[in-house]
């Protein structure tokens, strides 16, 4: 058994672990991470596009913005379009000048990625048998296999970043957390596709038969997302059927423009709203998609686990700096209002945007639901106050108010 020691012990290399490790290590705070898959699988994963000011400003912190700042575009709005009709949300009007960053995941995290090892920063990849102990001790400790050696991590704290699936949530007593879950469904396909965008901004689509979001990485790359029923697989959908599917779902001009290619990428994935309550156990930190899951529809789940991360390195910064350690207890509370805004926002663009009819599970007559869901985006849509309400959610909170 090898022997190591840090202060903070951080599970998952996800963004959520890296963002976090780099910015303690700033601030002098050791951390070791341990990563269940390699540093190219990571990469492998297409995820988010959209980051919120609160996200960019957190990265400028940790010294890992500059391919970002070059790179990424600034979006000033986003448009809806129901039934072929197209409204512009203008971001940068309705909030008093805040507006997002459209940059992927994959590279934010390449980036991270570069800074650690640039750091010579302790990460441990194809990490096996990942188990957590003495939580509620004051000085915790992980177990984990690396390339047949086994490994005793003795650390101050455990930041639990890794993912829906990972082991740090289940580690936590049932009797010690409660769950809250909503499995929509349908599912969301995404293609990726090296082809100029069929806009300038996002655009997220409602129509008759179903969801679709036209969304980019840059001047010259793509990515689409299309609903499709729970029960759809990847291998049910050529790229050619994609294609098709997208166009009858876009507005006719969008249609019209549309450059379609082959795919670099094609993937499904569920939908769901997920919460676990407290996101703290003695010594254990659930961050991100560990404590909770969005659906995709309002691009807030990645914003999320860096507002959490944001919260852990302010108290844990206090702990170390100012050996206020009791101050660490508040972290799931100060989490969870955040937490809360989000998932709800994120159900409800789902819920109005999004085909249900299909599904046949609405509760309620289905004509007097469509009645409903008309009135909902009329008010939403074509009246500034609607517009403004989408505007300030989707920019997000800013990151000052958390603490
Ligand atoms: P991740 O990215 O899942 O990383 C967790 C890491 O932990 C590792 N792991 C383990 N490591 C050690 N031991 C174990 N036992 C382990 N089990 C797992 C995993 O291998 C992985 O490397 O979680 P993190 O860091 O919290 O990041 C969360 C984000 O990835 C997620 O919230 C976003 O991608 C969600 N999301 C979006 N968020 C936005 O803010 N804006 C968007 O536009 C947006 N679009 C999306 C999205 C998610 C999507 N999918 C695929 C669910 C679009 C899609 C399609
Ligand atoms: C993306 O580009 O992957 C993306 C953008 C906005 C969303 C979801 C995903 O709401």
């Amino acid at each position: 058994m090898k022997s190591l020691v840090t202060q903070v012990a951080i599970i998952g290399a996800g963004p959520s672990g890296l963002l976090l490790g780099q910015l303690l290590a700033r601030q002098g705070i050791e951390t070791i991470i341990v990563e269940r898959v390699s540093p190219e699988y990571v990469l492998g994963r297409i995820r988010a596009g959209i980051l919120e000011q609160g996200f960019v400003d957190l990265v400028r912190e940790a010294g890992v913005a500059q391919r970002m700042e070059s790179e990424g575009e600034v979006h000033d709005g986003f448009e809806i379009a129901v039934d072929g009709q197209r409204t512009h949300i203008d971001l940068k009007r309705l909030t008093g000048g805040r507006t997002v960053l459209c940059y992927g995941q994959t590279e934010i995290t390449r980036d991270l990625m570069e800074a650690r090892s640039e750091s010579q920063l302790v990460t441990y990849y194809e990490s096996s048998a990942v188990e957590l102990h003495g939580l509620q001790s004051e000085k915790p400790w992980v177990t984990f296999k690396c390339r047949g050696v086994s490994h005793r991590l003795d650390c101050d704290y455990i930041a639990g970043c890794d993912g829906f699936h990972g082991v740090s949530r289940q580690t936590i007593p049932a009797s010690a957390r409660k769950e809250y879950e909503k499995i929509y469904p349908f599912g969301w396909l995404g293609l990726l596709s090296e082809t100029p965008p069929v806009s300038e901004e996002l655009v997220y689509c409602k129509s008759e038969r179903g969801f679709a979001l036209a969304s980019r990485r840059s001047r010259t790359r793509s990515r689409y997302y299309l609903q499709v029923p729970l029960t759809d697989k990847v291998e049910d959908w050529s790229d050619e059927a994609f294609w098709d599917e997208l166009k009858r779902r876009l507005p006719a001009d969008a249609a019209e423009q549309l450059v379609t290619g082959p795919s670099l990428e094609k993937s499904i994935a569920p939908l769901r709203s997920f919460v676990c309550e407290p996101m703290q156990y003695g010594k254990l930190f659930l961050v991100g998609d560990a404590a909770h899951i969005v659906p995709p529809t309002g691009a807030k789940g990645l914003n999320l686990a860096a507002s959490d991360v944001a919260i852990l390195f302010q108290l844990l910064k206090r702990a170390y700096r100012d050996g206020d350690v009791a101050c660490v207890a508040r972290y799931s509370e100060i989490a969870l209002r955040r937490v809360w805004h989000a998932e709800r926002f994120s159900w409800w663009m789902s819920s109005l945007l999004h085909d249900f009819d299909a599904c046949q599970v609405n509760d309620m007559d289905s004509e007097i639901a469509s009645r409903f869901t008309a009135s909902e985006l009329d008010y939403y849509l074509n009246h500034e106050e609607g517009q403004a309400v989408i505007a300030n959610q989707y920019a997000g909170l800013p990151h000052e108010s958390i603490i």
